[in-house]
């Protein structure tokens, strides 16, 4: 298990010469703008707002690299989906997402994140489809898990188990930032993946 005293934010990367390249593994929080990848984050190195929960979505435009215990990475990127987005905001999220997702060595595994709530999107489809179609390992944690009862919550993720973007044997946990249900799992399941 990793030190969760020691976490920095190494990196605010606006622009793709500033994106990390050394070696330790890096796991990418990728979803919607306001799905809850920040809050994921603080959940899972046990803070309250150490990663920026904002208010406003889809404001920033940022790779943020939490350095875990020296060890790995949690990539925090820049979310889509946000409507309001201006012609140059889209083209800035575009090069930067791309230059992060593409040819990514160090780029072990992406935690993709659907609302709970809200489903499976088309730019979360879109984003499932490029994920099967590169190879890239992934999978999903479906947020917000307390906002529904629990029937309603059993049946939404029955359905996004059974989206025809998500293959069969890709793991999906449900996951809750305010009563921290879930966090145990994910932990595992990276550990699992980094083979300790
Ligand atoms: N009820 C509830 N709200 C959440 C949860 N996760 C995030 N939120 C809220 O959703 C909004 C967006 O969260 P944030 O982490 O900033 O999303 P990001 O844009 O993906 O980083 C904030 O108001 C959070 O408080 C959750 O598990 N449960
Ligand atoms: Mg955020």
């Amino acid at each position: 298990m990793f030190n969760l005293n020691n976490v920095k934010l190494d990196m605010t990367a606006g622009l793709e010469s500033q994106l990390i390249h050394d070696a330790k593994p890096q796991f990418a929080l990728s979803g919607r703008s306001n799905v809850g990848k920040s809050s994921l984050i603080n959940s899972l190195i046990n803070r309250k707002s150490f990663a920026r929960v904002s208010g406003e979505p889809g404001k920033t435009i940022t790779v943020n690299y939490y350095n875990i215990d020296s060890s790995i990475y949690l990539v925090d990127l820049p979310g889509y989906g946000y409507a309001k987005r201006s012609p140059e905001d889209i083209k800035k999220w575009s090069s930067l997402t791309n230059g992060y997702l593409t040819d990514n060595k160090q780029l072990v595994c992406v935690i993709q994140l659907i609302d709970l709530k809200v489903g499976i999107t088309k730019d979360d489809a879109q984003m499932l489809d490029w994920l099967y179609e590169t190879k890239t390992p992934f999978f999903i944690v479906c947020t917000k898990y307390d906002k529904l009862s629990k029937t309603a919550a059993l049946q939404n993720l029955e359905k996004i188990k059974s989206h025809q973007c998500v293959p069969d044997d890709v793991e999906v946990i449900p996951f809750s930032a305010l009563t921290g249900y879930g966090r145990n799992e994910i932990w595992s399941y990276i550990n699992n993946i980094l083979g300790q």
